[in-house]
């Protein structure tokens, strides 16, 4: 039998049933931001209600930090979570079945260690997306904790979080800021038509994303950097971050790449992380 696999991210949740051959059915919703964590549930259990029956255990993937079974904000920008939500209590309460749950970069992190990008080794994965979220795979194992939430550095002398000057929130801050309404979608479309202070936000963007991965390589000297999420995965953000990659000496700068599977990652990490903590 398979895995009930769930993604809760700041903007949307992912709900999958996924087996041993991968995603057999997949779901999405809306993160509605204003509701609270008791509803999010609510919101993809009933999404997975056709699938009842089909699967033995659930595995959670979550924006925020988990630890013990208890969830939290560590931005309550990126989204709202009440302080040490007993998250697993509830979904074993509510489905009478075993879950795990994991922070949903470090999920993918894994899916992509696993399943894409990472070829089974050791990896880095960054989401660009509602916040920025990070995964490590060191000696093949998933680094847990607060282990990879780099968008949590600071970035400068007031001690801003990085993912507050980086992330799809912040591009389409900044463009209205400029006099521009845009969200981050539409930031891209400008940009690629030439339109400067989109191309800017961009470069600005890309350029701080670029910073972090010469620090990544500095402490963790991975074999590669794999990016994600909406804003990572858009046209030409990549090639933007690798141009504009501070260099390290004469040593090579560390190949920053795709992560293979695009939005999915975190759902296929957290379903095999749950097969192997329930077989
Ligand atoms: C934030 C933090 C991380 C998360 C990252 C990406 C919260 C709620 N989230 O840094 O745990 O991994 O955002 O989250 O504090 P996403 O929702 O943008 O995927």
């Amino acid at each position: 039998s398979a895995i009930l696999a769930v993604d809760i991210g700041g903007t949307k949740t992912l709900v999958a049933l996924v087996d041993a051959s991968g995603m057999v059915e997949e779901a999405t919703v809306s993160t509605a931001r204003d509701d609270g964590p008791d509803r999010w549930l609510e919101a993809a259990f009933s999404a997975a209600k056709p699938w009842q029956g089909r699967f033995h255990g659930v595995g959670l993937a979550v924006t925020g930090f988990v630890r013990n079974g208890c969830w939290s904000a560590m931005n309550p920008a990126t989204l709202g979570i009440p302080p040490d939500y007993p998250l697993i209590a509830r979904v074993e309460a509510l489905t009478s079945l075993p879950a795990i749950a994991v922070n949903d970069a470090q999920a993918a992190a894994w899916g992509e260690h696993a399943f894409g990008a990472g070829r089974g080794e050791d990896l880095v994965f960054l989401t660009i997306s509602t916040g920025i979220g990070g995964g490590i795979v060191l000696g093949g194992r998933l680094q847990k904790g607060l282990a990879g939430h780099f968008g949590l550095t600071t970035d400068g002398d007031d001690g801003a979080f990085l993912e507050d000057r980086v992330s799809g929130r912040w591009m389409a801050a900044e463009a209205r800021r400029q006099g521009h309404e845009a969200d981050a979608r539409q930031v891209f479309a400008d940009a690629s038509r030439g339109e400067t202070w989109a191309m800017d936000i961009v470069a600005a963007s890309a350029q701080r994303v670029g910073r972090l991965c010469r620090n990544i390589q500095l402490a963790l000297d991975p074999p590669r950097i794999v990016l994600g999420g909406g804003i990572g995965l858009a046209e030409g953000f990549i090639d933007r971050v690798s141009a504009l990659r501070p260099p390290l000496g004469a040593v090579p700068p560390v190949p920053v790449c795709r992560a293979e599977l695009g939005v999915r990652a975190g759902i296929l990490g957290v379903a095999n992380l749950a097969r192997i903590a329930f077989s």
